[in-house]
């Protein structure tokens, strides 16, 4: 009896814990859901394993359950022994036989499709994008455009956009469940694939590879928006000054304290290369600070007095002059109002 509560103990826990799991998660982070080319490709190859499998689980727990029943003990035939079967070859062949081809039913579509989505012999057709995976954080250059960009992705709705990935330290994972499988982002050996969203949206991201303390705070996102506004967004991105002073005063002084605290040295505004930092071009439209929190003033103040508190490990931690918080809040005005583009995610429909 003891036994028993006990497994049932177990089990209602693992329950209980799958229930809480399943209430995890973002909008538009999961690969069951998929809008993307990619991702549908993937959930087919997890559901048609799923589906034979579970055939084969049920085929053997009915026979299973079969011979419990047909050849138990019973009373009046204690030394009953049923038909010994071993070295039978016909069931030997079939049970070889069938495994055999339901793994082959499983390989082909597999093997097919991880060349498919390996295929980027149309690459030169489509826009392509340099994707630079650093420890926490995610850089866009878009290739022929003159856009580079951090943290979120904006692409058009319906097509192909080719990501040539390299990493500048660690081994990253460039991971977007909704649109597409992972590939991994390697300091050397740059690796391709392309994501196509069928959908407007935003699209969730996560690093999914170990790459340090704050690796399970390197989010970014996909933002689809139709092909028109894409136009919109690159023809804002491409006109931005970097030299231009905000007429509010606030943000002015705050420009200027940007300068002399070493920011600029690793944070470019417009297309410039300098990516030891995230690009703020369009730092004011973007929804999240540093890919993780809301984007409010008290949390850019919060990270500018101590970006350690909110990414343990960021490579912003120590690098600039100590700041007093009203600099630290005069900045923040600086930065907040570098809206580029009257495109943003509201656009994607989120
Ligand atoms: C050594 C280079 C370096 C210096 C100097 C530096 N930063 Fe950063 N900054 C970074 C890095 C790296 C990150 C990304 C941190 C992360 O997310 O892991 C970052 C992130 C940020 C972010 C969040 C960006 C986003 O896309 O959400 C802001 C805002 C920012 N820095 C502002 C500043 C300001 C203002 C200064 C000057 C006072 C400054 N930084 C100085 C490297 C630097
Ligand atoms: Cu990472």
């Amino acid at each position: 009896m003891k036994g028993w509560m006990g497994k049932f103990k177990v089990l209602s826990l693992l329950g209980f814990v799958a229930l809480f799991l399943s209430a995890c998660g973002k909008e538009n982070l999961t690969a069951l859901d998929p809008k993307g080319y990619g991702a549908e490709k993937s959930l087919d190859l997890i559901i048609l394993p799923t589906v034979i499998m579970s055939f084969v689980f049920l085929v053997v727990m009915v026979i299973f359950t079969i011979a419990l029943v047909r050849f138990r003990k019973r009373k009046g035939r204690e030394d009953f022994i049923p038909k010994q079967v071993e070295g039978n070859k016909t069931l030997e062949t079939v049970w070889t036989i069938i495994p055999i081809l339901l793994i082959i039913i499983i390989a082909v579509p597999t093997v097919w499709y991880t060349f498919v989505l390996a295929d980027k012999a149309d690459a030169k057709d489509h826009i392509n994008i340099g994707v630079t995976g650093n420890q926490y954080w995610w850089h866009f250059n878009y290739d022929g455009m003159d856009i580079q960009t951090s943290q979120d992705l904006y692409i058009p709705v319906g097509e192909k956009v080719y990501l040539n990935m390299l990493s500048s330290d660690v081994i990253h994972s460039f991971w977007v469940p909704t649109l597409s499988g992972k590939l991994d982002v390697n300091p050397e050996n740059e690796n391709t694939f392309y994501i196509e969203a069928y959908e407007e949206g935003v699209y969730w991201g996560k690093c999914a590879e170990l790459c340090g303390p704050s690796h399970s705070l390197m989010d970014f996102k996909i933002v689809a928006v139709s092909k028109t506004e894409f136009e919109q967004w690159v023809a804002d991105m491409q006109s931005v000054d970097p030299e231009a002073v905000p007429d509010n005063e606030m943000a002015a002084q705050g420009r200027e304290l940007f300068q002399e605290n070493n920011c600029i040295g690793c944070h470019a505004i417009g297309s410039s290369p300098v990516a030891v930092g995230p690009n703020l071009t369009d730092f004011g439209n973007r929804t999240k600070l540093a890919g993780v929190k809301d984007m409010t003033k008290e949390n850019i103040v919060a990270w500018l007095l101590n970006p350690e508190k909110i990414k343990p490990g960021n490579k912003m931690t120590g690098a600039y002059p100590k700041l007093s918080e009203e600099d630290a809040s005069l900045i923040a005005e600086y930065l907040m109002q570098l809206k580029p583009s009257e495109i943003t995610t509201e656009d994607a429909g989120k």
